[in-house]
């Protein structure tokens, strides 16, 4: 009787210990599974992001632009054609997240001018966080190619996704009147 009792209550304290250790595995796997979820959700290094250019008063531009978190910043590759030929072409990020309008004016101005971090232009005095590199196009009217920003991101400081990814017909000029908008196109996450 006593054997059979001692027996009973071994058998209880395994179960009882195989029950923990099965909670604790299914705890490690919610852990495992929450780290994946909240990285995809929260957008660590590696979040990408794509615009779709549309053509914009009366051109025939069009192409993707692509953006990739790195841990430098921001990696930015574009595949455009329609574009003029052998021209330096403006390429900003604007404030709002509209194409709307045959020349793109809801798009607003450019986003966060005179950030505390700049812009990229050099022949901008008056300089802002959505400021690109300018684009050069060849003869065929094409431009493909990539640079890396830091004074933005996705989603982190300097939030572009969800803005207007602008280009104009024309290089970065503050002594004129910015160049027409010759395309546009929301920047969405991936
Ligand atoms: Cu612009």
């Amino acid at each position: 009787m006593k054997n059979a009792m001692k027996h009973a209550m071994k058998n209880n304290v395994r179960k009882v210990v195989s029950g923990v250790v099965g909670r604790s595995v299914s705890a490690i796997a919610i852990l495992i599974l929450g780290t994946t979820v909240s990285h995809s959700t929260f957008a660590q290094v590696g979040a990408t992001a794509e615009a779709k250019m549309e053509a914009k008063s009366g051109s025939k531009a069009k192409g993707t632009v692509m953006f990739e978190e790195t841990a430098a910043g921001l990696k930015v590759s574009y595949d455009l054609s329609g574009l003029a030929k052998s021209s330096k072409l403006g390429f900003h990020i604007h404030e709002k997240g509209d194409c709307g309008g045959k020349d793109a004016k809801a798009a607003g101005k450019h986003y966060k001018e005179i950030a505390p971090t700049g812009g990229t232009s050099t022949d901008n005095p008056q300089k802002y966080a959505g400021d690109l590199p300018e684009i050069d196009s060849d003869a065929q009217g094409v431009a493909k190619g990539s640079f890396e920003i830091s004074q933005v991101s996705l989603k982190k400081d300097h939030p572009i996704e969800g803005l207007a990814l602008i280009i104009h017909g024309g290089p970065d000029d503050v002594t004129k009147k910015s160049a027409p908008r010759i395309a546009c196109g929301i920047i969405k996450s991936m």
